[in-house]
C-alpha cells in the first residue's frame, strides 16, 4: 500500500538520517500504528515522534529530522553574506560594477579559490600550479550536492550533469571556452575523471580504458605553441553514454579540424605534435627523462584501450616515414632540353628509409614525389616536377599520412569503447567540449582563422541559450523581466560564414580558380567583404584584419589558398594503396580524412540550406530540420568541410541542455598565481560575463511547460487522491507548497531561477529514495509478519 507523501517524507527521513541505526528505522516500521495507514496519519505522526522522544531519552538516538533544512539552507544561501568578503556565486552580488567583479574574483584567487560561480555557470582561472584540490576526498565531496554545499568546483559541474541527466532524462553537453592556455583540457580532463567516479561503471576495465583516451589524444593532436606547452591542435567532444541509473556504458569522441600543417611546418618557438618527440628512437635529439617516461605511458595506454601490437607498430612506422619524408631533399637534376627544372632526390638514404616503412616499392615512391600526371586530350601524361612541386608533393604526403594515422586512432578508439552501440537506443550522453582556444599570434594564418571562427561560433551558442532563446520566452510567454543588452557576435559569424559572399565562400570560390593566386584572394577578399569587422591594411601587403568577439586579429593571407585546397597528389594515394600493409591500404581506400579535410566522406549528408544561410541563424530551427543533399566531393575543401563539422558539433550541443564552464588566464606568462586584474577584465568584457550575471539575478534560465512540470514534480506535493489539472493554478500550488519563492508563471511554462532547478533536484531524489526505502522496508515487514 501506498503512503502519503508527508508520511513516506516522515518515515524516510528517519530511515536516511538514521541509515546506521537500522534496527531502530525498523522498529519504527514494524511499529503497530503504522498498519493503520493513511486515515489516521496525523495520529501516527504524533505517536511516532513522542516514540522517537522516548527512545531518544533512553540514550538510542536519532535526530528528527528537520523538515526545512534543505529548503532551509538554500534560502540561506541566496542571502548575501556578511561575514565573508567575497561571494562564490557572482549572481548574488547586490551590487554590479566591472571593478567589483574583477575584485572578487582577485581575492577568491588569492586564496586558491580558482572556481565561482555564475549562477549556473562555472567560472575558472588558471592557476598555473598545482593549488591541490584535485583529491580522492574531494572526488567524494562532489557527488549527488546541492551546489551550494561546497565550494564551487570542477567536479560539481560534473555533478551536475550527472544529477541532470538522471534527473531530467536528457543529453547534457558541457561546453568548456576562453583562449589559448586558459585551462580547457586541463578542465576537460577533470571533468572526464570525476563523471568516471560518479557513474560507478563497476566495470574497472572500461573505466581505465575511458580515462586513457586523452593521454592518446593528447599525444597525437597537442603540441607546443608560443601560447601553451600543451596546446590542443584540434577540437575534441567526448560523449559519454550512459544508462538510465548513470553508469558509463561507453565513449565516443568526434575531432574537428587538426591542424595538419604542423606536421611539416612549425612557427619559430613552437614544436611538432608532441608524439614525435616521444618517439625518440627516431629523433636522437631532445632525449629527456621525461620524453622516455611519456613514451612509456603513450604505450601501456594504447594497451589498456586495447590496440594490438601490430596496430600500433603501423602506426609509429606511419609517424617514423613521416620524419625520414621530411629529411628528403630536392635538387635540380641537369636536363638536356633547359625547359624545366626536373625535381631530383639529393640523398636517397631517407627515401628508403620511408618506403619501407610505408610497404611501397622505393622508385614508386620517388617517381610519385617527382612527378604528377596530367590529363591532356584525354590522355594521361606524366610530367616531371620541380623541386619546388616535389616538396610541396612530399609535404602533403606527410600530412595525409599523419592526418590518417590521427584518423585510424579515433576510429579505434570508438570502436574499443562503444560497446553499446547497438543496444544503447534509449541511452543518453554528457559530451564534454574541448576545442582550440582563441589564438593571437604575431603571425597568423588559416589556421588560426578556423580556430578563431570556431570559437565565435560557441561563443555564438553561448549567447544564443544564455541570452536570445530565454529573452524570447518571456517575451512569448508575457513575463515581465528586464531584458538585457548583450553583444552579439552574429554580424562577425555572417561576415565570415554566409554564403556566398561571406569569407569562406569567397576563399572556396578562389580555391576553385587553378590560376588564382595569394593576391587575387586579397583583393576578393578587400572588395567584397564591406563589414565594420573587416579591416584591410593601409599598405598593399597580403593581409587583413578581423575584429572578433575577443579581439582584433591580424591574418597574413599568403598559403590560405593551398591550405584549403589541401591537395593530395592521387598518385600518392594510389600508390599508399598498393602498401603492403593492410591498415595503409585500408586507410587510403577512401581518398578522404575527417579531421581535416577535402577528401573527407560526409557521414549522413550536408544540410545544403545550412550551407546557403550563415551558421548564426536560429540554432535549433536549423538542426531540428533535416533537409538533406550530399555535396559533391570535388568541391570539398578545408572551409567546406570544416563549416560542415561546426554544424554537426552544433547539432550535437543543441540536442542536450549545456552545462558552461568558462576559462579565464589570469597573465600572459603563465605565472603561478599572478593576477592581472586588466587582462582578467578584458576577459570579462568579451565573454560577456557582466551581462551573464545579469541575466542570471533577473531572469529565469529553466522552463518548462505546465504540464510537464507537473508529471515531473506533482509527486512531491500533491496527494494520491488529489486531482492534479495540468493547470496554472496547480503550478503555483505546487511551487507555494514546496515553499519556493521567486518564480513566475507565463502562458503555458513555469519560469524558474537556477537555483530553485537544484532545490527541486533535491527534492525530488529524496523523495524518491524515501519512497523507494519506505516500500521497501514495508514490503520486509509484511513479508516477516505474513
Ligand atoms: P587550453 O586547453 O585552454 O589551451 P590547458 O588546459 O592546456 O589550456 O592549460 C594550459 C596550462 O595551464 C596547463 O598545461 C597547466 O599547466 C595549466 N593549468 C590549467 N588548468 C589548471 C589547473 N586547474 N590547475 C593547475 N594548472 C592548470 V589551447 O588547447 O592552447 O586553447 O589550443
Ligand atoms: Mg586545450
Amino acid at each position: 500500500e501506498m503512503f502519503s507523501p508527508q508520511l513516506v517524507d516522515f518515515i524516510g527521513d528517519c530511515l536516511i538520517k538514521d541509515m546506521n541505526q537500522r534496527p531502530f528505522a525498523r522498529e519504527l516500521l514494524e511499529h503497530p500504528l503504522l498498519l493503520a495507514v493513511s486515515s489516521f496519519e496525523e495520529k501516527i505522526r504524533k505517536e511516532l515522534q513522542s516514540e522517537i522522544k522516548q527512545q531518544r531519552a533512553e540514550g538510542r538516538s536519532c535526530r528528527a529530522p528537520d523538515a526545512t533544512t534543505k529548503r532551509g539552507k538554500l534560502k540561506s544561501h541566496r542571502k548575501a553574506r556578511p561575514e565573508k568578503m567575497y561571494t562564490d556565486d557572482l549572481a548574488t552580488l547586490e551590487v554590479l560594477t566591472e571593478e567589483g567583479i574583477v575584485e572578487q574574483l582577485q581575492k577568491r584567487y588569492n586564496q586558491n579559490q580558482i572556481y565561482t560561480y555564475i549562477g549556473d555557470i562555472l567560472v575558472a582561472v588558471n592557476p598555473f600550479t598545482d593549488i591541490g584540490i584535485y583529491t580522492k576526498k574531494s572526488q567524494q565531496i562532489y557527488q549527488s550536492r546541492c551546489r551550494s554545499d561546497n565550494p564551487p568546483h570542477i567536479y560539481a559541474v560534473a555533478d551536475a550533469a550527472h544529477q541532470a541527466l538522471l534527473h531530467q532524462k536528457q543529453h547534457q553537453a558541457i561546453v568548456i571556452s576562453g583562449e589559448s592556455g586558459a585551462g580547457k583540457t586541463e578542465s576537460a580532463n577533470l571533468l572526464l575523471k570525476q563523471l568516471v567516479f560518479l557513474s560507478k561503471t563497476q566495470n574497472r576495465n572500461l573505466e581505465e580504458k575511458i580515462l586513457q583516451v586523452n593521454p592518446i589524444m593528447e599525444a597525437f593532436g597537442n603540441a607546443r605553441t608560443g601560447i601553451n606547452a600543451n596546446s590542443s591542435r584540434f577540437g575534441k567532444y567526448l560523449d559519454l553514454s550512459m544508462m538510465r541509473m548513470g553508469r558509463i556504458s561507453g565513449a565516443r569522441i568526434s575531432v574537428y579540424l587538426l591542424e595538419q600543417s604542423r606536421v611539416v611546418h612549425q612557427a619559430l618557438g613552437e614544436s611538432n605534435f608532441h608524439v614525435f618527440y616521444l618517439s625518440l628512437r627516431w629523433l636522437g635529439k631532445r632525449r629527456t627523462e621525461h620524453n622516455v617516461h611519456r613514451w612509456r605511458q603513450l604505450n601501456q595506454a594504447f594497451k589498456v584501450v586495447g590496440f594490438n601490437e601490430d596496430e600500433v607498430q603501423i602506426i609509429y612506422k606511419m609517424l617514423a616515414a613521416i620524419l625520414h619524408l621530411g629529411d628528403i631533399e630536392f635538387g635540380e637534376a641537369a636536363s638536356n632540353d633547359n625547359t624545366d627544372n626536373k625535381a631530383t632526390i639529393i640523398d636517397t638514404a631517407p627515401l628508403h628509409r620511408a618506403s619501407c616503412l610505408l610497404g611501397v616499392e622505393t622508385t614508386d615512391l620517388r617517381e610519385c614525389l617527382t612527378s604528377s600526371s596530367v590529363v591532356a586530350r584525354g590522355e594521361t601524361i606524366a610530367r616531371h616536377s620541380s623541386p619546388t612541386e616535389a616538396a610541396v608533393a612530399r609535404d602533403a604526403t606527410a600530412r595525409g599520412l599523419y592526418a590518417r594515422a590521427f584518423d585510424r586512432i579515433v576510429e579505434r578508439i570508438n570502436a574499443l569503447l562503444c560497446h553499446n552501440r547497438f543496444q544503447g537506443y534509449d541511452q543518453l550522453s554528457i559530451g564534454i567540449l574541448d576545442i582550440f582556444g582563441f589564438e593571437n599570434f604575431t603571425k597568423n594564418s588559416f589556421e588560426q582563422l578556423c580556430i578563431n571562427i570556431a570559437n565565435e561560433q560557441i561563443q555564438y551558442y553561448f549567447n544564443q541559450h544564455i541570452f536570445t532563446w530565454e529573452q524570447q520566452e518571456y517575451m512569448a510567454e508575457g513575463v515581465p523581466v528586464d531584458l538585457v543588452e548583450f553583444s552579439d557576435n552574429r554580424p562577425v559569424l555572417d561576415m565570415l560564414l554566409s554564403r556566398p559572399m561571406g569569407l569562406l565562400a569567397l576563399l572556396d570560390e578562389e580555391s576553385r580558380f587553378p590560376r588564382s593566386s595569394d593576391r587575387s584572394l586579397i583583393e576578393k577578399f578587400h572588395n567584397n567583404l564591406k563589414s565594420k569587422y573587416y579591416v584591410r591594411p593601409k599598405s598593399d601587403a597580403i593581409c587583413f584584419a578581423i575584429h572578433h568577439f575577443a579581439g582584433r586579429v591580424v591574418y597574413q593571407a599568403n598559403g590560405f589558398l593551398e591550405k584549403n585546397r589541401n591537395f593530395l597528389p592521387p598518385e600518392v594515394v594510389q600508390l599508399m594503396r598498393q602498401s603492403q600493409y593492410d591498415i595503409i591500404r585500408f586507410l587510403f581506400q577512401c581518398p578522404v580524412t575527417k579531421t581535416g579535410n577535402l577528401y573527407s566522406p560526409l557521414q549522413g549528408d550536408l544540410d545544403t540550406r545550412t550551407l546557403e544561410s550563415p551558421v548564426s541563424g536560429d540554432m535549433r530551427d536549423r538542426y531540428n530540420s533535416r533537409g538533406l543533399a550530399s555535396q559533391s566531393r570535388a568541391q570539398q575543401t578545408v572551409a567546406t568541410y570544416f563549416r560542415y563539422s561546426l554544424m554537426e558539433l552544433l547539432q550535437k550541443m543543441v540536442s542536450g541542455s549545456p552545462q558552461f564552464v568558462r576559462c579565464l588566464k589570469p597573465n600572459d606568462s603563465r605565472s603561478p598565481k599572478h593576477f592581472d586584474s586588466t587582462k582578467i577584465l578584458k576577459q570579462l568584457r568579451y565573454t560577456g560575463v557582466l551581462e551573464t550575471i545579469r541575466i542570471r539575478q533577473n531572469g529565469f534560465s529553466h522552463r518548462l511547460v505546465f504540464e510537464e512540470f507537473l508529471k515531473r514534480y506533482s509527486f512531491l506535493a500533491f496527494s494520491y487522491n488529489e486531482e492534479v489539472k495540468p493547470s496554472r493554478d496547480s503550478c503555483r500550488k505546487l511551487l507555494v507548497r514546496l515553499k519556493m519563492d521567486g518564480w513566475a508563471l507565463g502562458k503555458s511554462k513555469v519560469f524558474l531561477k537556477y537555483y530553485h532547478v537544484e532545490v527541486l533536484a533535491r527534492i525530488y531524489e529524496e523523495q524518491i529514495r524515501k519512497v523507494v526505502l519506505v516500500q521497501a522496508c514495508g514490503r520486509g515487514w509484511l513479508a516477516r509478519r505474513y
